[in-house]
């Protein structure tokens, strides 16, 4: 028992650089401050792994793609400024197809705005089995379809475990994509990643269509966090599953979700789900949340604030508590830009709210409760 202990430690402490030997070594690192430099250290990263790459302020346009084979390569802006560092395609109709391509386990990127390429800002390579990989303070911008893709072969087992994406923003620039295949975060066969503390605005088809979520995990991913992010003036809010593509386990609690033509969040085949302490505006869409087919069982829905309904289709099947469905837009700060923290004490949600072990905390990361039970929705009132 205690071996299995000490196993479980070593995998679930990927960051741990200087205790795994073998796996995470110590990182070198250069400083650049044009694009060829950059090429040049990520040849020598590929080449030698254990890299850091400190980005000077500028804008690093790109011929091609970068590759990042290497284990244990971070990239990331000296300043820690996400604006002052550029990492850019030559548009969303241009030959540039990703800023990062990558297949190295360990990959971490940070402090940088990617964008204005073909397909994807990052592509993770679950079918290469990266693992691991942290994507923070990143502005994603423009891309041709989903901002951060993790891939997968539907003819082998490799998946991608434990990716963390966290305090980033994603949007399109225009205010809407080029077209329906886009989507923010978006995890086919994922095992065990976080998306925290992001915002996602404007991930909208510019017609009749609908773009993917801006959240989206399928493709028999497992294990996924999605919790206080913002998420407005998309056409679908967050995913677990999309039609036989499904999803096992996973929480999605403590977002704002303000969607404009579908569902704020959608469980299809989502097995055993945790749906807790969401707040969701909902335009132009009868159901705030949806959960489907036959797959959808399990689900533990509770404590969500919406202005639509709750709604079961096609057979998916859970555990409804303490939701409120009649949110008027005045309940919230602005609801419309995704502000959808309580503009006033509401009766019938504030302290209205199951006790959940697995919500210590609100989108403010102020403890809960605050006064005698639990608000419902993503903000309790201090
Ligand atoms: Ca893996
Ligand atoms: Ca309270
Ligand atoms: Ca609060």
């Amino acid at each position: 028992m205690k071996k299995l202990v000490v196993t479980m430690t070593f995998v679930t402490l990927p960051f741990a650089a200087c205790t795994v030997p073998g796996v995470v070594g110590n990182q070198d690192t250069v400083i650049v401050s044009n694009v060829d430099e950059l090429v040049a250290a990520i040849e020598r990263a590929n080449a030698e792994g254990n890299l850091e790459i400190l980005l000077e302020d500028g804008t690093y346009t790109l011929d091609d793609m970068l590759w990042v084979e290497g284990a244990n390569v971070t990239v990331r802006s000296r300043s820690g400024n996400r604006d002052a560092v550029v990492i850019e395609g030559a548009g969303m109709y241009g030959p540039v197809s990703h800023v990062f391509n990558v297949t190295g386990d360990y990959f971490s990127s940070e402090d940088m705005t990617v964008g204005r390429v073909a397909n994807h800002g990052i592509q993770i390579h679950g079918n290469a089995d990266c693992d691991y990989p942290r994507v923070i303070n990143l502005r994603f911008i423009d891309t041709g379809e989903q901002m951060l893709k993790v891939s997968y072969d539907p003819g082998n087992a490799a998946a991608s475990n434990g990716g963390l994406v966290e305090n980033c923003l994603f949007e399109y620039t225009a205010g809407v994509g080029p077209q329906y295949y886009i989507g923010g975060v978006d995890g086919h066969r994922a095992y065990d990643w976080t998306v925290r503390g992001n915002t996602f605005r404007f991930i909208r088809s510019p017609d009749g269509d609908l773009a993917e979520h801006a959240v989206h995990f399928w493709s028999d991913s497992r294990g996924t966090v999605v919790e206080k992010n913002v998420i407005t003036d998309c056409d679908r809010g967050i995913g677990f599953g999309l039609g036989d593509s499904g999803h096992t386990g996973g929480m999605i609690r403590n977002n704002f979700v303000h969607t404009t033509r579908d569902v704020g969040i959608g469980l299809e085949n989502a097995f055993g789900a945790d749906v807790y302490n969401n707040s969701l505006y909902t335009e132009g869409y009868p159901n705030s949340i949806e959960y489907r087919f036959g797959g959808t069982s399990g689900a533990s829905i509770i404590n969500n604030l919406a202005n639509a309904a709750i709604t079961s289709r096609d057979g998916g099947s859970g555990t409804l508590d303490a939701n409120v469905t009649d949110a008027a837009a005045d309940w919230f700060v602005d609801p419309t830009e995704g502000d959808l923290h309580l503009a006033s004490s509401v009766p019938s949600v504030v302290d209205r709210g199951e006790t959940l072990v697995d919500v210590a905390d609100d989108i403010d990361e102020q403890t809960r409760p605050q006064g005698p039970a639990y608000d419902i929705g993503a903000d309790e009132l201090p």
